[in-house]
């Protein structure tokens, strides 16, 4: 055997650059289910069915192509229980000239691949991640010097660079780089959000739920239901979906949240981009080309792309500029535990009731639910950044440390100091009774700062202020709320404190 190719469950793509140059009759191609990326967190069960439902697949692929395919299917009896024991395993076997694999996408597993060498005798040739806009290099280059980084210059710079919704001059279209102003209206039911699009599950994707089942029957989350894509032609069918009926409402309602829809205008791309079965680019592309076909208005084109080649990117580059130390980071010096029903969703608040389980049921939540419901009422009641990270990295369909990382600790944690975020998003009740109908269904009272039944977003978020007025008081963006806080007359900031000490107190009850 000339090489040995290891490529990992979120490398599903014929254009990986560990497949570039290889030589389809002599080198070998290595997958592998293997118990310690299955188990380092407590995976959703639909996101484990997918990841190895969607390797089956590709390794069929790569079979049908012609390339030798080296499949490992999970078993926890397996004596290869990693990624690296089922290399080492083949390496000796086959004596390869080398390891060729493409840069893995969490710095947990890249710091033992790049010590591989050492272990198995041959060389590892860890080739660049090309499915991205930027290099991390780029990315580096870009951020040196700068006192603060902020998405939207970033986001200016990848427009430039890929042309993407860009005149002929050069100019952003419209006039405008970024429309994100007309995209904050509530959705009260009309028009209809369209259904998700659904792939009913083959032979090798049933065999997998039955695996899921006898084997991670205690992980979060239910099997039932699974409809996601697995191969890139499903995925590609479930971006034309997305395109023809919820691209046109994407800008409208992107920071809508339901009472009674899942999925809203949003894209379910997620799990396909960060796996490789489709193409960050190729998304874009077919997203600005549907406004230039006038199938969808600017807003919802520039906000989509806005996601993808701005947020997208911009998170992985701070993850990678910032590792391995970011995962430690505390700024805001929080210690308390998450409370237990981030996983049984059985809490009276409806807010959080819903978006824990519609996560329970679907391993998705959409990116407001993330941000403004569980997310901030992780910042409000001062969990910890560890505990409510791994909550985050287990329980959604798209979870993987370079993207959830930033997410959770930089955007809605700011546990960074600032770096996702020039202000932390924080916000009462009254933000979500704005954007949704949960309030008028729930058992709090979202007009209520005080009392039993009070709303625990508003005291907690007057208490959050309050606390860390060191951290935030000097904040230009946060003027406006010291200002209102302060001019509350005393025996009313002391009957909120009070309450928010409670709720802090008694945050497993609510
Ligand atoms: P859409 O709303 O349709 O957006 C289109 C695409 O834009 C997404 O598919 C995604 O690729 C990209 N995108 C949008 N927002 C972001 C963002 N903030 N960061 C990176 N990409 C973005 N996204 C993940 O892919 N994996 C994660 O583990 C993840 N964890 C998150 C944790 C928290 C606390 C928060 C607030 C956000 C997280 N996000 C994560 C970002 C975002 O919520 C999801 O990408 C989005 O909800 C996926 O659903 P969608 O494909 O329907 O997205
Ligand atoms: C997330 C995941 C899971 C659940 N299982 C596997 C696996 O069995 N084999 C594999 O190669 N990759 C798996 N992955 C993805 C990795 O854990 C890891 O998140 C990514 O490869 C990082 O780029």
């Amino acid at each position: 055997m000339a090489n040995l190719i290891l490529i990992l469950g979120d490398q599903l793509s014929h254009q990986l650059s560990a497949l570039e140059d290889a030589d389809k009759d002599n080198d070998r191609v290595v997958m592998a289910e293997v118990h310690d990326e299955a188990s380092y967190t407590n995976h959703h069960k639909k996101k484990l069915i997918y990841i190895f439902s969607a390797m089956r697949h590709f390794a069929r692929e790569l079979e049908q192509q012609g390339w030798h395919v080296h499949y490992q299917h999970y078993h926890p009896d397996n004596p290869e229980q990693s990624l690296e024991a089922v290399v080492s395993k083949l390496a000796a076997e086959h004596r390869p000239e080398r390891l060729i694999t493409t840069e893995c996408g969490e710095w947990r597993l890249h710091s033992q691949i790049s010590q591989w060498h050492e272990h198995l005798g041959i060389p590892v040739e860890i080739r660049p991640d090309t499915r991205f806009v930027c290099r991390k290099q780029e990315f580096a280059d870009w951020a040196k010097g700068r006192k603060q980084l902020r998405m939207e210059f970033f986001y200016r710079e990848m427009r430039k660079k890929t042309g993407l919704l860009m005149t002929p001059e050069g100019k952003p279209e419209g006039g405008q780089w970024n429309f994100d102003s007309d995209n904050r209206k509530k959705w009260s039911g009309k028009p209809p959000a369209p259904a998700p699009f659904r792939v009913e599950p083959d032979s090798v994707t049933r065999e997998v739920i039955q695996l899921v089942e006898e084997h991670f029957p205690d992980h979060f989350g239910t099997s039932e239901d699974f409809h996601f894509a697995v191969t890139a032609d499903q995925a590609q069918a479930a971006l034309e979906h997305f395109i023809d009926f919820a691209l046109p409402c994407f800008g409208d309602y992107q920071d809508a949240l339901s009472d009674h829809e899942d999925w809203l205008f949003h894209s379910i791309l997620s799990p396909y981009l960060n796996t490789g079965l489709l193409d960050p680019t190729d998304v874009c592309q077919a997203v600005a080309q549907a406004w230039y076909s006038g199938r969808a208005p600017l807003n919802a084109a520039e906000g989509f792309i806005r996601q993808i080649i701005g947020w997208r990117e911009f998170v992985r580059g701070i993850y990678w500029l910032l590792m391995p130390g970011y995962a430690k980071e505390n700024r805001l010096n929080n210690q308390r535990s998450l409370p237990w029903f981030y996983w049984t969703g059985e809490t009276k608040m409806r807010c959080m009731h819903k978006a824990i389980d519609a996560t329970a049921r679907n391993a998705y939540a959409h990116h407001i639910q993330r941000l403004m419901v569980t997310g901030n009422f992780a910042l409000l009641a001062g969990i910890h950044p560890e505990d409510i990270c791994d909550w985050y990295l287990a329980v959604y369909i798209d979870a993987f440390d370079w993207v959830e990382l930033p997410n959770t600790l930089g955007m809605v944690m700011h546990a960074d100091g600032g770096y996702l975020g020039s202000k932390p998003y924080a916000a009462s009740g009254k933000y979500i009774q704005r954007m949704s109908d949960h309030c008028q269904n729930c058992h709090y009272r979202v007009q209520d700062a005080t009392g039993e039944k009070a709303c625990p977003f508003n005291a907690l978020y007057w208490h959050f202020i309050d606390r860390h007025r060191d951290d935030f008081a000097n904040n230009p963006r946060m003027a406006m709320m010291y200002r209102n806080w302060d001019k509350q007359p005393d025996e009313r900031r002391r009957a909120i404190l009070s309450r928010g000490e409670w709720l802090l107190a008694n945050l497993e009850q609510l």
